[in-house]
């Protein structure tokens, strides 16, 4: 059934719910000479590149091959449409590494077809800090489908990954492959429900009119929590303490340092938004929240060509209930124009989904590890992880 996934390292169907096998690496290390040395090899019309997201033009490039081309929903009527200015920051966390940002042209004309990456990054399963690729953006042109290209690609970036001594990866996927860690569900807030129901990323309810549901999904003008503010370069400690403590509880989370926290959470305009609240007696950091910024071209549509989306990030409670942080997240993601707040029912966020006004969507996500076995599938609250 899965010609090239049954002969990965990865959790298979067939031993499901065996928990005799221990958790844990699936297969050893091999030693760094017996990896690979060369490239795998392409179809011959395709070359390999490394994408060097330095350069503006290499980084448009890749940009308008994942704006016409990466994933869109069930019935192809949005397409994420990551900015530039998100590849940069999703592809150069600290410590990432150039040549996992592989590309495939075409020798002929030098056209980008195709795209796979992988950063760096610590992410603790249980109590082992595992040191892991994050695989991402796997993208093959619309007229190249099915021609088994992807395989090459993800054996080319395991090559790659392997070079640097790493023998684990975590990606997140739309499709069910062998096998899912945890399946997660997306939830949504409408913002703009005139415009959500227009584009037909929502619909009316039953026995709702338009000026009802707008009435519904309306929100105060300004936050309600007192000392809630954007994050500074000048909390990077505080939170990087708050978070590191929060996600302990979770079986797998990243395991954050300072300068983590200081490029995936501080403020970057349309790419990350991160609040706090800081006590006004005591100046304490005590709750923090954050979304980032994922628009998604809206396929096929008279009046709007793009949907502005806001997802929820990591989120930490400690003194100001999750749900009014939360509601405090939705009245500045509306302040700042974003259409609908999106967010998995990962870590604690059941606790508010349903209270703040989110639907169930008709999108799934799930979580796979590779070369590393978990005996259990793991619930979503159990899940301390967002990937971009
Ligand atoms: S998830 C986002 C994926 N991208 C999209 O959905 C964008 C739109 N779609 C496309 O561009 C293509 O359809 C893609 C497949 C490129 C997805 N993850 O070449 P094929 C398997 C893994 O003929 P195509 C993200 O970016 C499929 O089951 N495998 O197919 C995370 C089949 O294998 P098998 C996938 O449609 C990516 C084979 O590929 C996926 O032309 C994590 C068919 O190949 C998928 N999303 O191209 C990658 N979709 O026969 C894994 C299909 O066995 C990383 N397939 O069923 C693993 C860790 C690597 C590092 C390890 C380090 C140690
Ligand atoms: O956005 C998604 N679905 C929307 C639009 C559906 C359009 C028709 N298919 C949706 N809308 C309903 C919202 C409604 C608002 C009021 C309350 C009730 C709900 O359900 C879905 C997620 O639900 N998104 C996708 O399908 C995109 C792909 C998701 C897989 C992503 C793979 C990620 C790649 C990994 O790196």
């Amino acid at each position: 059934r899965h010609k090239f996934w049954e002969t990965q390292p990865v959790g298979q169907f067939k031993d499901m719910g065996d928990t005799s096998l221990p958790e844990g690496p699936i297969e050893p290390p091999t030693p760094l000479s017996e990896v690979k040395q060369e490239p795998y090899n392409l179809p011959n019309p395709y070359e390999w590149i490394t994408c060097d997201m330095d350069s503006e033009e290499m980084c448009n490039e890749v940009y308008n091959l994942l704006t016409n081309n990466y994933v869109e929903d069930d019935e192809n009527m949005f397409r994420f449409n990551y900015s530039m200015g998100f590849l940069r920051w999703a592809l150069r966390p600290p410590g990432y590494f150039r040549n996992w940002h592989i590309g495939v042209r075409v020798k002929s004309s030098k056209k980008l077809v195709a795209f796979i990456t992988g950063v760096p990054a610590r992410i603790r399963v249980r109590d082992t800090v595992v040191y892991m690729a994050e695989i991402n953006f796997l993208c093959v042109h619309k007229k190249l489908r099915s021609k088994r290209l992807a395989p090459v690609m993800i054996k080319e970036v395991t090559r790659r990954v392997h070079f640097e001594n790493m023998w684990q990866a975590a990606y997140t996927a739309g499709v069910v492959l062998p096998t899912p860690i945890s399946t997660c569900q997306y939830w949504h807030r409408s913002l703009n429900p005139k415009k959500l129901i227009d584009v037909g990323f929502s619909r009316l309810g039953a026995r709702m009119t338009m000026s009802r549901t707008i009435k519904l999904y309306k929100l105060p003008d300004s936050t309600v929590t007192p000392g809630f503010r954007k994050m500074e370069s000048h909390d990077v400690p505080a939170v990087t303490r708050l978070l590191r403590n929060y996600l302990s509880q979770f079986l797998v989370a990243p395991d954050f340092d300072e300068n983590d926290v200081e490029h995936w959470l501080l403020p970057r305009e349309n790419v990350v938004d991160s609040y706090l609240v800081e006590s006004p007696e005591t100046h304490e950091i005590t709750d923090f929240c954050s979304f980032y910024t994922l628009p998604s071209s809206i396929l096929g549509n008279q009046n709007y060509n793009t949907l502005k989306a806001a997802y929820s990030y990591y989120n930490v409670s400690t003194k100001t209930p999750l749900l009014q942080l939360m509601n405090d997240a939705l009245i500045v993601a509306k302040q700042n124009d974003y259409d609908v707040f999106n967010a998995l029912d990962v870590m604690q966020n059941e606790s508010f989904l349903k209270d703040l006004k989110f639907g169930p969507g008709d999108g799934k996500l799930h979580y796979y590890l590779y070369n590393y076995r978990i005996n259990h599938v793991l619930r979503p609250s159990e899940l301390g992880l967002v990937l971009l």
